[in-house]
């Protein structure tokens, strides 16, 4: 069933997105200087790349009526964290880390919610770390707070979770067992491959270091 915004609610809506993206413009700013910063200045690969996106009205819709409340602007406002929302691919898992305390340190945001999918998978066999931050928008002489889910996790999460968010479209959230099964396999799988392709990049930069030093 397709749920909507009623047309006054719309038109709310549309004064209120514009908030949301530029408050996540401007937090996709200050992450694009850290990336070139620790890339450029530090020698640091942590950051593969970053991607933001606009939750579409449609979806905002869909997923306050899953919450059981009326679909107006307000109720967006108040029940909704991921609006706006940035995702963070980083080489390996441990960069996950690395990179969750560095925004937790940042000035000027409030994390509000923290939950660690990478230790502790979601039974889907879900790997990710969620951060809710808050930030000020400061327009038309006032400011707003918005919230920004930001999600890190390594390349091989993101595949995984891209094919089974494809799944969940698909089967409207009702995934065959045989497919749920072989994705948690699956999602244990690529959890090992990280895992050994972080030895081997140790190996190698154990190697530089020992050639370095010759
Ligand atoms: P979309 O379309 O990606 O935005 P909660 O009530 O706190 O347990 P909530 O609010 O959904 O649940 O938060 P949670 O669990 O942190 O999930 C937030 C987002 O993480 C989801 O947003 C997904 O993007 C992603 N996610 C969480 N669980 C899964 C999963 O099992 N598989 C995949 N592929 N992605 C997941 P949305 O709004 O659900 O979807």
């Amino acid at each position: 069933m397709s749920v909507r915004f009623s047309v006054e609610e719309f038109a709310k809506l549309k004064k209120l997105l514009p908030v949301y993206e530029w408050g996540l413009r401007t937090l996709l700013t200050k992450l694009n200087i850290i990336h070139e910063d620790l890339k450029d200045f530090q020698d640091n690969h942590s950051i593969e790349y970053i991607r933001s996106r606009m939750k579409a009205p449609e979806s905002i819709a869909q997923k306050l009526y899953e919450m059981n409340v009326d679909i107006t602007t307000d109720n967006a406002k108040k029940y909704l964290r991921d609006i706006a929302g940035l995702r963070i691919i980083c080489p390996f898992a441990k960069d996950i880390y690395f990179l969750a305390d560095l925004l937790k340190s940042m000035p000027a945001v409030n994390i509000l919610e923290e939950k660690d999918y990478v230790s502790n998978p979601k039974p889907s066999g879900y790997r990710s770390y969620h951060l809710i931050l808050e930030l000020p928008v400061f327009f038309s002489g006032k400011t707003e707070y918005i919230t920004v889910e930001i999600q890190i996790r390594t390349e091989a999460m993101n595949f995984w979770a891209t094919l089974e968010h494809k799944a969940r479209y698909k089967y409207r959230e009702h995934i065959p067992k045989h497919l749920s099964d072989e994705l948690i396999v699956i999602a244990d799988k690529i959890a090992a491959l990280d895992d050994r392709m972080f030895k081997i990049h140790e190996i190698i930069s154990l190697i530089n270091q020992d050639v370095q030093e010759i």
